[in-house]
């Protein structure tokens, strides 16, 4: 009998993952029917994402797991009757896409690229001399498979790097912190912060005024991870007090960015709409292939999201 796959990660997203997802099993030896709509007690396992046609998976009754499209699970965790085990999505070209996104970020800001973009004036700033990486101080909060990636391209780049995660890790060519006493020594006169965390009951707020007035002054804060990691209003004080010397922000409390918001005209701050890094269909499909092919082995899935700790 085939293994029948539902992909309830939404209209939009079909016309992208349908070949590529038929070209994966196909690769994987499986033998599979998918549709966007099938009987739920008759479903194998579902592909799903954030906003996704599925808002109750309790008539799932067969379903052996939900394997998410995206990273990030906060919005997917809770939903009811999501019992079955639940796959977050590691893709090897969604980290050489956000390893892209921060380098590119930390760089601008290491170089101070945006003083002479902005001012083709005629002015000769010839004193404006940045340091080189290794006397610039990085932090990456998270050492997840996102957050240990681009901390060591930025270490391969000589930058020193701390890194910060929730259990102890050892992440070679970084310094790595963790708890509540790490946080405070990862973020105490760090240069540039890099934000690769999951949102969380513990990561909510997790930058506030505190943690914003340990940095160095003048310091750049990059949030490709989610935008409740930071209280809004204490990042606008510290950028309108001059302490905090620029934001790039790609992910907010309110996705698209309302167009009245603050960010967006902040003359310190940088909007990126959510394009830090994206699932791409052909190695994601391969991905899902894979967990799926395990779970059919009675193999344990890869990524799988702990409900607990919930990420
Ligand atoms: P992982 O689950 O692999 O890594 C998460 C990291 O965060 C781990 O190191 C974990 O610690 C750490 N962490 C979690 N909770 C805490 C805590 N309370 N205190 C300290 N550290 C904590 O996730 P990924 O690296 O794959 O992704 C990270 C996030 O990036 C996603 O959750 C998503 O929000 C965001 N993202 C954004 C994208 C974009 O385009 N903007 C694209 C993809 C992802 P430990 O190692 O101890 O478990
Ligand atoms: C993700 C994201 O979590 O795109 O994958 O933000």
């Amino acid at each position: 009998m085939p293994i029948t796959v539902q992909f309830a990660a939404g209209p939009d997203l079909w016309p992208a993952y349908r070949a590529p997802l038929a070209e994966a099993f196909a690769e994987a030896g499986l033998d599979v029917e998918m549709a966007e709509k099938i009987a739920p007690e008759q479903v194998d396992y579902i592909v799903f994402a954030p906003g996704g046609t599925i808002s109750d998976f309790a008539p799932y009754t067969r379903c052996k797991a939900v394997l998410n499209l995206w990273a990030g699970v906060e919005k997917i965790v809770g939903l009811p009757g999501l019992t079955m085990p639940l796959c977050r999505m590691v893709d090897p070209a969604l980290t050489e896409g956000m390893v892209e996104y921060v380098v590119g970020n930390v760089l601008r800001h290491h170089l101070g690229l945006d003083t002479h973009v902005l001012n083709q004036d005629g002015i000769w700033r010839h004193n404006l001399i940045p340091p080189v990486a290794r006397e610039r101080k990085v932090t990456m909060l998270g050492l997840g498979a996102l957050g240990a990636a681009c901390g060591q391209a930025l270490a391969a780049l000589n930058f020193p790097v701390t890194g910060w995660s929730r259990t102890p890790k050892e992440v070679p060519g970084l310094t790595c912190l963790s708890g509540p006493e790490g946080l405070a020594r990862a973020l105490t006169g760090a240069e540039i912060v890099v934000l690769l965390l999951p949102l969380t009951a513990e990561t909510t707020n997790l930058i506030d005024a505190g943690r914003l007035a340990l940095l160095a002054p003048g310091a750049a804060l990059i949030n490709p991870g989610r935008g409740p990691l930071i209280d809004d209003a204490a990042l606008l004080a510290a950028l309108d007090a001059g302490r905090l010397g620029h934001a790039t922000l790609d992910v907010f409390r309110t996705e698209p960015l309302p167009p009245e918001h603050p960010f967006w005209a902040h003359p310190r701050v940088t909007v990126t709409p959510h394009i830090a890094a994206d699932t791409r269909p052909a190695s994601a499909s391969r991905v899902i292939a894979e967990n799926i092919r395990r779970g059919e082995a009675g193999v344990p899935f890869l990524h799988r999201v702990d409900r607990a700790r919930g990420y």
